[in-house]
């Protein structure tokens, strides 16, 4: 496919960048420093000087290095990559980027968590968001999604409410990066809209694996409008490629402590080895006589549009393929605006993006000081900006001339306004003013429902024990009960099963489940494809069966998997007949955990096996894999440690029904074989074995 990018967003970044590399240390002001490690003192051990220019100066930017982190969303990672649209779209819109197969549009991508601070951990239950600027021929496009396709509320006057209801409650400013706590449930269950996006949010969905495995959803429903004018409403879907996958609860917390850093560091590291992640965009588009077609109104962003109703259209793809340079100026800097869209997408009145589009050019006010934001690197548009728009703090252009006012003569007359640009969808409206929310808006169960019967077995259960969790940890018992109460209405199943975990009396049933279904919810419609990406620990100890272990490794890596090598001591490994077989270095066992790992393969070879059965650690990881349901392997002598750990079928008798699912063994003794090989990468690509 040919590349037609009118101006490259990396050349236009490239005129912002410094290197360092072979320069000479100066002041802000260029003036050569001779010594930065000495203030000027009067006499070796006397006072610091006030004329110290460069004490000053250094002190003075380093008080001022942080400026406030997003009220929500603080905490996120960023990339760099493109978007190109397979087919043209213009039957529903003008906009340029959707419809030329041939041009590739740079694009920013910030995923984030809401609720914890910058320096919150990555794997707390929590929503993500999944942000998207696409930079333009006519100027940005920012998609600013979550991975749940519905929000908590359905009007944005209540956004304050729920936030701080989520939030670190204000006496105390705790939990961090937690719902598990009164304050949130205590909304919840005085706010019933709520509900169908509080499912999710306890489901699989809020701790997911790797932001290269999660969905992204633009939540309202949009316009798309064609060069006639004509108007299609909008669902915006991102799917990725790898499938969506999840981490189970008990494994998220631990990784919270094990490595905070867990989903940025993932982001970073696939886009190093060049596993670039890929995402489908997804359209489910509704001509606009059928809006009053479903039982939902379309501008409830409490609601989806359910896939059998309205199929997803794949039509492009996005892929990241660059890291930033520097998190602060281009990740942290970064101001995505839910009102910037392009000729071709306009808006709805849905009364959620009715308030983002006051919230996000407000916000950034404060967080990045002032209005000149956009000329920022990471913000500017592709497209020329000409305007009259001028001062404020941090103008960095130099406007010339005298006609800053429209219309003049003395600029020329210009910039000029040709009377064709954006134009907004003549939509008509006629009403009345009232506060009032639409009797449309009124069902808060359906769905929640709908979801519910969904959701596979383990998906239920992981349901029901994060409900458990969660309201376990409110001390009020009435909110415990009020939002039991609210199950009750999604299914009396559900509220039981909570009900029994939390000390709340067990609920009576108020009516019948609709038994409606929408297979499309579930994770295990998800799978996507293979193994790309997965990470992949391999225990051995000195003395371990090099054949085998090179062969596994390559296995691994020629399907795109990583495997690593963990044993007690790091380094070189002595291997089984002393052999150079060139063997990756190990990583010692002590520093990893398996909750970093999708699966664990337990190398062969006597000494290596014998040691292995003896390491407490060692046997524990092996125990925890299991309990996360994740692929197991071993290989001859290997399968000692799964015997250790107890694993179901590891001392040769059938396992219980289901219970060795998963897990892999090679009995007979010498170096993994391909058999061995091909049933694990199959385990693997399986994913979890509830
Ligand atoms: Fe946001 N949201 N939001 N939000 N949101 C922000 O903007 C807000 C909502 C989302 O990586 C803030 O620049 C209001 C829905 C993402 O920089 C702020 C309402 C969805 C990000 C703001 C909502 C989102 C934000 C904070 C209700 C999913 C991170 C910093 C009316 C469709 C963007 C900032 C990034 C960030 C306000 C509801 C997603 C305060 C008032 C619904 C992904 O402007």
């Amino acid at each position: 496919m040919t590349e037609a990018r009118p101006v490259d967003k990396d050349q236009q970044l490239a005129a912002a960048r410094v290197d360092h590399t072979g320069t000479r240390l100066t002041t802000d002001q260029g003036i050569p420093v001779d010594n930065t490690d000495n203030s000027l003192h009067a006499g070796a051990r006397g006072p610091s000087l006030l004329e110290d220019f460069h004490l000053r100066e250094k002190v003075m930017r380093f008080d001022h290095e942080r400026i406030p982190e997003r009220v929500v969303h603080a905490r996120g990672s960023g990339a760099h990559g493109h978007f190109q649209v397979y087919e043209s779209l213009a039957r529903y819109t003008t906009a340029e980027f959707l419809c030329d197969p041939e041009l590739r549009t740079p694009v920013f991508v910030r995923f984030s968590t809401v609720q914890g601070s910058r320096g919150s951990a990555d794997t707390v239950r929590d929503v993500r968001g999944f942000a998207t600027k696409f930079y333009t021929r006519q100027g940005n496009f920012d998609l600013v999604g979550n991975n749940m396709p519905v929000f908590f509320i359905q009007d944005g006057i209540k956004f304050p409410d729920v936030i701080h209801a989520v939030k670190p409650e204000p006496h105390n400013e705790i939990p961090q990066g937690a719902s598990a706590h009164d304050s949130f449930w205590d909304f919840v269950s005085l706010q019933p809209e709520t509900l169908h996006h509080v499912m999710w949010l306890m489901s699989d969905r809020a701790i997911p694996r790797s932001f290269r495995t999660m969905q992204g959803f633009g939540v309202h429903t949009f316009r798309l409008v064609n060069a006639q004018g004509a108007n299609t409403f909008v669902k915006f879907h991102w799917t990725p490629v790898l499938g969506t996958h999840s981490l189970v609860w008990d494994e998220a917390q631990k990784i919270a402590g094990t490595d905070p850093d867990f989903n940025r560091r993932d982001l970073w590291e696939a886009i190093e080895a060049g596993a670039f992640p890929e995402y489908e965009l997804g359209l489910q588009l509704i001509p606009e006589d059928q809006e009053f077609e479903y039982d939902f109104d379309l501008l409830d962003p409490t609601k989806i549009v359910p896939e059998e109703l309205v199929p997803v259209t794949p039509v492009g793809k996005l892929v990241l393929d660059r890291n930033p340079n520097n998190f602060f100026a281009e990740t942290e800097q970064v101001a995505f605006c839910v009102g910037n869209v392009v000729p071709g997408i306009d808006f709805t009145d849905d009364p959620l993006l009715q308030a983002r589009l006051f919230s996000y050019l407000d916000t950034q006010l404060t967080r990045l000081g002032g209005p000149n934001f956009a000329q920022l690197p990471v913000n500017r548009p592709l497209a020329a900006v000409h305007n009259h728009q001028q001062d404020g703090f941090a103008q960095h252009q130099i406007p010339v001339g005298e006609g800053n006012y429209h219309p003049n003569t003395l600029g020329g007359g210009c910039p000029a306004v040709p009377g064709t640009g954006f134009t907004h969808f003549p939509e008509r409206v006629d009403g009345h003013k009232v506060r009032r929310r639409s009797e449309t808006f009124a069902d808060h169960y359906s769905q929640s429902t709908l979801f519910w019967n969904s959701m596979s077995g383990w998906e239920r259960e992981h349901i029901i024990e994060a409900f458990r969790f969660e309201l376990g940890k409110c001390n009020r018992m009435a909110v415990r009960e009020r939002v039991v109460g609210h199950l009750e209405q999604v299914d009396h199943q559900l509220a039981v099963a909570v009900a029994a975990g939390i000390g709340v009396d067990e609920p009576a049933p108020v009516g019948e489940n609709h038994g409606r279904r929408s297979r499309a919810l579930s994770l295990t419609a998800r799978t996507g494809n293979g193994v790309l990406g997965r990470k992949v620990a391999v225990l051995a100890a000195p003395g371990v069966e090099e054949v085998g272990l090179a062969r596994l490794c390559q296995a691994l890596h020629e399907r795109g998997a990583k495997a690593d090598v963990l044993a007690p001591m790091a380094g070189q490994l002595r291997t089984s007949n002393r052999d150079t077989l060139e063997l990756p270095e190990a990583k010692g066992l002590y520093t990893m955990a398996s909750v970093l790992y999708d699966a664990v393969v337990v190398a062969g070879g006597e000494d290596s096996a014998a040691m292995l059965v003896e390491d407490g650690y060692a046997v524990h990881f092996v125990a925890e894999a299991y309990k996360h349901a994740k692929p197991i392997g071993a290989v001859a002598e290997g399968v000692g440690l799964l015997r250790r750990a107890g694993l179901p079928g590891a001392d040769g008798a059938p396992a219980p029904d289901g219970a060795g699912a998963g897990v892999v063994i090679q009995s007979e003794a010498g170096p993994a074989g391909a058999d061995f090989l091909e049933e694990f990468i199959a385990a693997l690509t399986g994913q979890r074995y509830f």
